[in-house]
């Protein structure tokens, strides 16, 4: 079978989506951390609104792998977009135009960065990529940032990218910059920006004045659920596309994006792709991050501890639907202020159908990646402002603890997770000895999570440390006596 690439665009079936009027667009936007969730959402509403014109063709930077760049180079860039539903669909994607990696091409990474002609950078590199500390601040103690401070033209981190890229700008007069995170923190945007002029600051003060007044850094709401590839979509889209697309991604159909209407400089047609423009995107960061995030993280730790391998096979458990319905219509809903136009009950039933999705197969252990940057923004900020409110927080304790025997059981059994703090983590986890109190209070401890006016309040640690018991005889054999027992 020959390989997808600009020679055998020609070939698609016309089954396959294919937007040409994005395949000539020069650069406008540089694009941090091109992993298969920028590539199944930003790059798919840009190519799409190049049907409207501009040259918003996205230069891609890894700040480290390789992956990327050189499985894409086969291809010229061309990849292909499943959205994995009832009725599955194909879209090739020509919106990336090239894919650079920091750590070997920072000549060409800096002078894209610094053209006049790109107008927007983005980013998805996760939440640990911006280096912030518990209260959400640039964490100078960073080992990138203080490589970066002491480098500053060699930065290693995307904080003294952008930094060092912004200063290069001012220098030579070219204003007109719109930075937007597309990562899952609330106000992301705006702890970007703080983290950027932290920076700068501690390099020149004058430059961070000059970013404060001609850089935006808006807020925005990213949602869509995308598993990662693996061989079956290689071959479900090779029959479909009739070529070989060895770097296909998948997705749901579900797709949003919310974008603070904040920026310096043009934008592509993304209004008239669908993407939504606010002044407030808060209400949908919240609604997003703790009804969908808090949820997927609270039955990613419970579903793996019940031998579960999926998203759907979790929630086709009666016991864990229920519970994860309960802990949103109940705990998670009261929590925040939704944007007017959001109505919570359907958007809750909208996540629990969008988990029930038995065509694409999401890993729970992808979800439990990287619990201490998550479950602040996801759990955590909800059980506080529970708390001030006086609501319950008994079943948003219990993802809380999950995650916590999700550590414990890691230690003991030496498996290896995925976190930036996984060596804290599990020293911490590696000392609880079952006097279930001692190990809550051991990993209450751990404050670059859990922030001391949490860690100490009592309401907090008395429904943790119940939940916590609970949950410590749970497996696949006993669900619903333990499940529904928290009911
Ligand atoms: C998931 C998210 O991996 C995770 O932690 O909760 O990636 C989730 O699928 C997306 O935010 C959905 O938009």
């Amino acid at each position: 079978m020959q390989q997808l690439n600009k020679q055998t665009l020609s070939a698609l079936p016309a089954s396959v989506a294919h937007n040409v009027s994005s395949t000539t667009a020069q650069i406008g936007i540089v694009h941090l951390g091109p992993g298969a969730f920028h590539r199944a959402h930003q790059a798919v509403f840009t190519d799409n609104a190049m049907e409207f014109g501009g040259n918003w063709g996205i230069c891609a930077v890894s700040m480290r792998s390789t992956g990327v760049r050189d499985e894409l180079a086969e291809q010229d860039n061309l990849y292909t977009l499943a959205v994995i539903d009832e009725n599955p669909s194909y879209q090739v994607i020509s919106a990336i135009k090239e894919v650079l990696v920091l750590g070997e091409q920072r000549q060409q990474v800096m002078s894209r960065l610094t053209a006049a002609t790109t107008h927007i950078v983005s980013l998805t590199i996760t939440e640990k990529g911006y280096c912030l500390d518990g209260q959400g601040l640039l964490d100078s103690s960073n080992s990138d940032v203080q490589h970066d401070l002491a480098n500053p033209t060699e930065p290693r981190s995307a904080i003294g990218l952008l930094a060092a890229a912004l200063k290069i700008r001012w220098q030579r007069g070219i204003e007109q910059l719109t930075i937007i995170s597309c990562d899952n923190l609330a106000d992301n945007g705006a702890k970007l920006g703080k983290a950027v002029m932290a920076f700068a600051k501690q390099t020149d003060s004058e430059l961070a004045t000059w970013i404060s007044t001609n850089v935006c850094f808006p807020n925005t709401m990213v949602d869509s659920i995308t598993p990662a590839s693996n061989d079956e979509l290689r071959a479900r889209v090779a029959q479909a596309i009739h070529l070989q697309d060895n770097w296909p991604i998948q997705r749901e159909a579900f797709t949003q994006w919310v974008i603070e209407d904040h920026f310096s400089g043009p934008r592509p047609a993304w209004d008239r792709v669908g993407v939504t423009f606010t002044q407030d995107v808060s209400g949908y960061e919240k609604a997003k991050l703790r009804l969908l995030n808090g949820s997927h993280s609270t039955l990613a730790y419970l579903g793996l501890r019940c031998g579960k391998e999926t998203v759907n096979e979790a929630i086709s458990h009666p016991s864990l639907f229920n519970l994860i319905k309960k802990m949103l219509q109940e705990e998670v809903k009261v929590s925040f202020t939704p944007p007017p136009e959001l109505v919570v009950d359907n958007y809750i039933d909208a996540i629990l159908k969008r988990y029930a999705n038995q065509h694409i197969r999401h890993l729970l252990s992808q979800i439990a990646w990287d619990g201490s940057q998550k479950l602040p923004f996801r759990l955590l900020g909800s059980i506080q402002d529970n708390l001030a409110q006086g609501n319950s927080i008994a079943l948003l304790s219990v993802g809380v603890a999950a995650w916590l025997h999700f550590l414990v059981n890691a230690a003991k059994t030496n498996f290896k997770i995925v976190d930036p703090l996984a060596d804290k983590l599990i020293s911490e986890a590696a000392y609880c000895s079952g006097n279930l109190a001692d190990d809550v209070q051991r990993l209450l401890a751990i404050r670059q999570v859990f922030p001391e006016s949490l860690a100490n309040n009592q309401t907090f640690v008395n429904a943790l440390t119940d939940a916590y018991l609970s949950l410590s005889e749970l497996d696949a054999t006993n669900i619903e006596q333990v499940i529904d027992g928290l009911l």
